[in-house]
């Protein structure tokens, strides 16, 4: 039996069978001999071999789709957060015994060649992994989607630490190849730019003749669903310029100008979001939004066309989701296509375009609401600009018509926002386009409606819904925390694998005590793993009986590791004043990257290593306290730090963390929380028993409220004598020595406007520290907690946030419980079968 014939049988599997396509793979594939073959060889041999397991599955799948004529969910987004995909499709296909099988008489290990894959990083943080943790999930629950971003040479920067400063370096995922992908030269569709557009009326069939055009060449990568039953499809665009070098040019000896054309057009997927601060970042950003916008719709439209015939049927048979405003020019884009390319009446082109699109908004933050100056849409899409203008006018006589004299509603929903620079408002083009738009939380929706959202929920009621963000427990649960599993499994048996529901058996253990400690030794084996890993990036022992506290995501203002560190300074004075006053030996452990331009940011991540630096030595602090930062935070980090987390760190500002993915994957795992009632944390608070959670500080109400007055920071230092005293050392220089001023600007502005309500915060989240210290003293309620913590989390998986697009957004069946249902299908037929 060959491999792929016993994969498709689902015959018991023999480890020799796969071990033979391994070493075929690596003679042939690689083109090298067992006994000299690196980690990473084997990596790629086993990665081969496994990918060939999951072709059949994912032909079928997609075949299945047209034969069904079942809905096609397409998920356009800039940024799908990987990383590694090893485990995670060995995993999902049920294989790992097999592999390390047919590993070990090779001597190579899972675990080792595991280690040597590349995360593909190709996104800044939850957004994408947002991304990622969807097409898993949709794969899981059978529902046919492909999604479409950009193949970038090069992913999310290597954040290397010199000094306790943030440095970037370049990412290389693809230096050694990529084993998952298939290259598909031949779809190849052309993608214009510039020019100029002929044809007199604006609403009817124009012609635009571009003056630049550029390949977009598709990479496809399968991913792969739960007890691979279903895959979906992840098509990743590369740019390539038509004419690979101007012959003539270089044969003159101009080598390095035969090639500058090529170099421009192909540098729109050279890398992960352009810095953006000059005109020509922000030219080359919009330049990606529409490459990978125009290809993916000339791909579905393709591919709709060649089923079904005609485009009247778009909205039935497909549903386009716009992750965030990055791909809102599909909008335009897909009107050029039905009126300019298909010759439909306009409002036919606007019911397809509307039936079809939804939209996710991922933040309220001005500064991150897209716009792009009407002067540089002109310029580079010419005819998109003309068709936002139609869009608009038919929207603003409609608006007038239904609240006459409301000219400054006319103005607030206008496509185009009117100031010094005249600048499309990519928000509102993809609210108008869709016909359902949703927010990330509950919190967040119900703040789109009220703030950026408002007026145009006034003229389009009910077209905002709310969908909570969820993760995929494959990976976050299953796959991270292997320890934690073996322990669920043996208590309540595998059901939780395919219904997160059956997590809520674990109630009652909570309450035994074998359970218990049980639980609290793999948490104890995991923070050991994570201690190691600390020792040996950064040197620094730390006590894996320590709470590890933990704040990982990526470093802003609002999301307050400045609050964080200023408490931690503050305990450091406590603990040395009192140093037997009932504290918690904590290990400090933060994570994260800040934007390459985000100088407070930066500055925030040195305020972590000089605190690290006065702390971590200080026999005055009897090894109560260490602070560690981990450079690099990448998915595969999250992997190992996520499972060893005792608290986990939500303490945003509230009103602005749209929802927050962490605090699930955190809290799943055991960790309690301490946060504000921000995004996702007020739902997991209203699902996980009082204990496990440390809430404190403003509402989202409050922190409006405060804004609008104008508090500044300065009437909550001076009734804090400890937050006093704390700015007054870092203003001092008693934490940069070597430089005194360096945080002197960072304290001024927590005296000053204090935007994020640092100092506001500061006693509540001080109090909720030590709530937390309380209860840490008393194991066996915290760690009863951290079991109702887990137990309560099923709400959180991504599946059920699928199930729910599904059913309010995309209008797909999604029966309840897929997952559950299908388990029980297979278990039947493989009943009858062995019966
Ligand atoms: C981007 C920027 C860039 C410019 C400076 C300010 C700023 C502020 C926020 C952002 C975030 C952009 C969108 C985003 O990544 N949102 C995240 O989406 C996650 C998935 O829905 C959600 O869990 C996070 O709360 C949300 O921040």
């Amino acid at each position: 039996m060959t491999l792929e014939t016993e994969a498709r049988s689902g015959a018991r599997r023999d480890p020799a069978i796969l071990r033979d396509a391994i070493i075929r793979k690596l003679t042939y594939d690689v083109g090298r001999s067992q006994n000299a073959a690196s980690d990473r060889e084997w990596f790629i041999a086993t990665a081969r071999a496994v990918r060939d397991l999951i072709v059949d599955r994912w032909m079928a799948t997609t075949r299945s789709a047209y034969e069904t004529g079942a809905k096609q969910v397409y998920y356009l987004s800039l940024e799908f957060l990987i990383g590694r995909l090893l485990r995670d499709n060995i995993d999902n296909l049920g294989l790992t015994e097999q592999v390390n099988d047919a590993l070990a008489p090779l001597g190579v290990t899972l675990e080792r060649i595991r280690m040597v894959e590349h995360d593909a990083a190709l996104g800044n943080g939850g957004l994408g992994r947002l991304a990622a943790c969807f097409m898993e999930s949709m794969a899981s629950l059978g529902v046919p989607a492909f999604g479409y971003g950009i193949r970038y040479d090069h992913g999310l920067f290597r954040q290397v630490i010199v000094d306790g400063w943030q440095h970037e370096y370049p990412e290389d995922w693809l230096a050694y190849g990529n084993p998952w992908e298939f290259a598909k030269p031949e779809i190849c569709p052309e993608i214009s730019f510039g020019g100029w557009v002929e044809g007199a009326v604006a609403d009817e069939p124009c012609v635009w003749r571009p003056d630049e055009q550029v390949h977009a060449v598709a990479y496809d990568t399968p991913v792969v669903g739960w007890r691979g039953r279903s895959m979906t499809t992840l098509r990743l665009w590369s740019a390539r310029a038509p004419d690979p070098l101007k012959l003539e040019a270089f044969n003159r000896g101009d080598h390095v100008g035969a090639l500058a054309d090529r170099v421009r057009l192909e540098s729109i997927s050279k890398v992960l979001y352009p810095g953006d601060e000059t005109p020509s970042g922000q030219e080359l950003r919009l330049r990606q939004q529409y490459f990978f916008t125009s290809a993916a719709l000339q791909d579905l439209v393709r591919r709709h066309l060649r089923v079904y015939g005609d485009l009247a049927s778009l909205p039935d048979r497909v549903a386009i989701q716009l992750n965030d405003t990055h791909p809102a020019i599909a909008v335009a884009e897909l009107m050029r296509i039905c009126v300019d390319l298909h010759q439909l009446p306009w409002d036919e082109a606007w019911r397809i375009t509307r039936g079809s699109f939804g939209y996710t908004n991922h933040t309220l933050m001005p500064e991150a609401l897209e716009s792009w100056p009407v002067a540089l849409m002109e310029r580079l899409l010419p005819r998109h600009m003309q068709i936002i203008y139609v869009i608009n006018a038919r929207h603003l006589d409609d608006v007038r018509a239904r609240f006459p004299g409301d000219d400054a509603l006319a103005a607030s929903v206008s496509l185009i926002h009117e100031n010094a620079e005249r600048r499309v408002r990519m928000g509102h083009l993809a609210f108008l386009g869709s016909h359902r738009v949703n927010g990330v939380s509950a919190l967040h929706t119900d703040l789109l409606r009220r703030t950026v959202f408002h007026d145009l929920d006034r003229v389009a009621p009910g077209r905002i819904v709310g969908i909570t963000n969820g993760i995929t427990f494959r990976r976050w649960l299953h796959q991270a925390n292997r320890r934690l599993c073996t322990l669920i499994e043996a208590a309540i048996g595998p059901r939780f694998r395919d219904d997160p529901q059956a997590l809520e058996e674990l109630v009652p253990l909570a309450e035994d005590a074998g359970f218990r400690g049980d639980f609290a030794l793999v948490k104890r084996l995991n923070k050991q793993a994570l201690a190691e890993a600390i020792r040996g990036e950064l040197g620094i022992a730390v006590d894996p009986t320590a709470m590890m506290d933990v704040q990982i995501k990526r470093i802003h203002e609002y999301k307050r590791q400045l609050l964080n560190l200023l408490e931690t300074i503050a305990l450091a004075e406590a603990i040395r004043a009192d140093p037997a006053a009932g504290w918690a030996p904590r290990v400090k452990v933060f994570a994260g990257k800040a934007a390459a331009s985000y100088h407070r940011a930066k500055l925030i991540i040195k305020l972590a290593h000089d605190v690290g630096a006065a702390v971590n030595g200080d026999p005055a602090l009897g090894g109560l306290l260490k602070v560690v930062f981990l450079p690099n935070y990448n998915v595969s980090a999250a992997e190992l730090i996520v499972p060893a987390a005792d608290l986990s760190e939500q303490i945003s500002t509230a009103g602005m963390e749209a929802s927050g993915t962490g605090n699930m994957k955190l809290a799943l795992n055991g960790a309690l929380t301490i946060g504000t009632r921000d995004g996702a944390t007020v739902e997991i608070a209203e699902r996980v028993p009082k204990e496990t959670m440390f809430l404190f500080g403003l509402s989202a109400e409050e922190v409006a409220e405060r804004r609008a007055r104008g508090v500044g920071g300065w009437p909550a230092i001076a009734a804090s004598p400890r937050l006093a005293a704390v700015l007054e050392a870092l203003e001092q220089g008693a934490y940069s020595p070597d430089d005194p001023g360096r945080y002197r600007d960072l304290v001024a502005s927590l005296r000053g406007p204090d935007p994020f309500m640092v100092a506001a915060d500061f006693e509540a989240y001080w109090a909720a520290q030590r709530r937390a210290d309380r209860l840490w003293q008393d194991r066996s309620a915290w760690i009863r907690a951290a079991v109702l913590n887990t137990a309560n989390m099923a709400w959180f998986s991504a599946d059920r946030t699928i199930a729910e697009y599904a059913a309010e957004v995309w209008n797909i069946p999604v029966h309840r419980r897929p997952l559950v249902q299908a388990a029980e299908a297979a278990a039947a037929q493989e009943g009858r079968r062995g019966g």
